[in-house]
């Protein structure tokens, strides 16, 4: 190369190809305060109501687990507090026949979806049996592994779209999970093949002891859609009107054959990452003060005490029903016998591989099944087991 052309280059014009933006939604503010006009499904009372009462509900459940664990009666647990708007909205808007891909935060989603409460402290007590949920068979278990679902939802997706079904799959994950490959080769295929899929990024903030601002460069993690040529919008994941609005749009078209979206939900991980974490070792407890007060479930409640469609007496009524149901679930986990150790081979796979087979017969063999299973395989849920 010349000096010439070194100058040619450096002079050379360019022009812009591509412009993209990036919209966030907010409807009602931390001060319960409408931003934006309602939408129509909201300007109904009695589906602000639902919407508050399954956050409610969440969040009751998610306090009972965490007791649970440090009572040593199940394991290690991922607490959503202060994300139930996120799932719940998403819950809100998915229609039965669509499956929902999660991650480990969206109870709000699987309690709405038919997931039962017993089924969810199984999972989290051992019990693999609690991720085969009786009444929503088509949705995935959750993903422990970060964001390797996402190529799962794409599978999903797929499927749809070659059987020519109106049904959509919605994927969860967190911000760390947007950092994956997994999760940029789920959005190149949702892109090229326009499947009828939603990705949302449930950005908490935090991924364990990274917070956002190590965790990615962008400005926005919405903003990753554009690189699969996908829609991508960001979203107050505090406000569950405007999740629950933006996940119906986004939902509908993919189901439309509008293609696939990308949302970032911003809220905030209020709790420990997990019960087996201390985040006080590494996060400041202001910041953490500092988002209690942009709760999802106080804003709700406070609009809907303004709007004169709520008042402390329901509210009471709501916590004492939720106390009961959750208590209900608990005794159903108790009295549910154990696994046998040999289960651990029976969720995997269609046909269990021969090496597989072998290790279980092995142990069925060695009379550590059934009988002798002491309470290990669900967990020590504190359940007598006469063998
Ligand atoms: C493939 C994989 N790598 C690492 C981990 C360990 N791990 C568990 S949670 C987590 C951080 C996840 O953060 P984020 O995606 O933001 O989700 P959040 O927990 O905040 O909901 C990591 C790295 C894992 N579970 N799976
Ligand atoms: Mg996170």
């Amino acid at each position: 190369m010349t000096d010439t052309d070194n100058q040619s280059s450096s002079e050379e014009n360019t022009v812009c190809v591509a412009r993209f933006e990036i919209h966030y939604r907010q409807i009602l503010d931390h001060n319960a305060v409408l931003t934006s006009a309602l939408p129509t499904f909201a300007q109904d009372a009695g589906s602000l109501i639902t919407l508050y009462r399954m956050m409610v509900k969440t969040r009751i459940f998610d306090s009972k687990a965490i007791a649970l664990q440090r009572t040593g009666k199940m394991g290690t647990y991922a607490s959503s507090l202060g994300q139930e708007a996120v799932a719940v909205g998403i819950g809100q808007a998915m229609s039965a026949e669509d499956v929902l891909v999660p991650t480990y935060r969206e109870y709000g989603a699987q309690l709405q979806r038919g997931v039962s409460m017993t089924d969810l402290l199984l999972y989290w007590g051992g019990d693999e049996r609690g991720m085969s949920y009786a009444q929503q068979p088509q949705d995935l278990p959750i993903s422990v592994p970060i964001a390797t679902h996402l190529p799962h939802a794409a599978g999903v997706a797929t499927a749809f779209k070659l059987r020519n079904e109106p049904r959509v799959a919605v994927a969860v994950l967190g911000d760390g999970g947007s950092s994956k490959g997994d999760f940029y080769e789920a959005l190149n295929l949702a892109g090229v093949w326009q499947l009828p899929m939603v990705i949302v990024i449930n950005n908490n903030q935090w991924a364990i002891s990274v917070p956002r601002k190590n965790q990615s460069l962008a400005q926005t993690l919405a903003q990753k859609a554009i690189a699969g040529g996908v829609q991508g919008e960001q979203v107050d994941g505090n406000d569950v009107i405007a999740m629950r609005h933006c996940m119906s749009e986004a939902i509908e078209r993919a189901r439309n054959g509008g293609g696939p979206s990308v949302i970032e939900a911003l809220t905030y991980r209020m709790s420990d990452h997990t019960t087996a974490d201390d985040a006080s070792r590494y996060r400041a407890t202001e910041e953490v003060q500092q988002q209690q007060k942009y709760d999802p479930i106080k804003r709700l409640h406070d609009y809907l005490m303004q709007t004169g469609n709520w008042n402390e007496k329901k509210d009471q009524a709501l916590h004492a029903e939720c106390a009961v149901d959750v208590e209900k679930a608990v005794q159903a986990y108790f009295d549910t016998p154990p696994a046998p150790p040999e289960s651990m081979f029976d969720y995997l796979y269609e046909t269990l591989p021969d090496a597989y087979q072998a290790q279980r017969a092995e142990l069925i063999q060695q009379g550590v099944s059934n009988k002798g299973a002491s309470n290990q395989g669900t967990g020590n849920k504190g359940v007598s087991n006469d063998g």
